[in-house]
């Protein structure tokens, strides 16, 4: 059903790049769904964009944004990262992570305005976020946290959903003491289209997430993950 409302976009005559009004959409009362990790904790937003809106904001996301293609090192050898990628926010949120060096893009309106129903929703004052596209099953993102020095010692992060579901794995960073059932430990949330998820502090120091590549023929997928960096300057 998903990948049917998706495929209209394909369709020039639906294509929409304008969003509504968002400041009043805040007022629906997103139902928030919480997910116990050990004693951290993620808050799910199930329904903060209804399936029309969720349509809107993939389509006007995709139309504005700069797309990259970033390329890494691994083993010697460098590869394109599965996915493409924007990263969008105030004049000093500068980012990077495995040798990939961001300078922020300003804010468009549709991204500036997304941000803003986020941060009434979640109470934060996000000013920064990493958009990625998955294209289809193929793309992906390998465990890792959240934990770069510029996001501060305990982040927290919000992350919307647009476009087709995708499976966001954790499971615990590793210590040394840990007993083998929290090693295989593994909590499972299904991305759907137009949840906030967000990671609470504590789940970047405790855990690590990914996106796997899936075989399962998927749509692609729009995910949009604020963040805070401070202005040190
Ligand atoms: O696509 C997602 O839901 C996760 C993205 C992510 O892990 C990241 O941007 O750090």
């Amino acid at each position: 059903m998903q990948n049917d409302l998706f495929s209209a976009l394909n369709d020039p005559e639906e294509k929409i790049k304008e969003l509504p009004d968002l400041v009043d959409w805040v007022s629906r009362a997103p139902t928030a769904v919480s997910h116990a990790l050990g004693d951290n904790l993620i808050v799910e937003y199930t329904n903060l964009f209804d399936a029309s809106l969720s349509l809107r904001a993939f389509d006007a996301i995709d139309a504005t944004t700069q797309w990259r293609q970033d390329q890494i090192r691994i083993a010697g050898r460098t590869i394109p990262v599965p996915r493409l990628q924007c990263w969008m926010g105030a004049e000093h949120c500068r980012y990077a992570y495995s040798n990939i060096s961001l300078e922020p893009m300003p804010w468009t309106h549709e991204m500036s305005s997304i941000r803003d129903l986020v941060n009434q929703v979640t109470g934060a004052a996000f000013n920064c976020v990493l958009i990625n596209k998955y294209r289809s099953g193929e793309d992906s993102v390998s465990w890792h946290a959240d934990d770069e020095p510029e996001l501060g010692p305990s982040p927290r992060i919000a992350s919307l959903s647009l476009g087709a579901t995708r499976r966001f794995q954790l499971k615990r960073k590793v210590s040394p003491e840990m007993t083998s059932a929290a090693r295989s430990e593994r909590v499972v949330i299904a991305l759907n289209s137009g949840s906030l998820l967000v990671m609470e502090p504590g789940v970047q120091e405790n855990w690590v997430h990914q996106v796997a590549k899936t075989k399962i023929p998927v749509g692609p997928r729009i995910n949009l993950t604020f963040r805070t960096i401070e202005d040190n300057r």
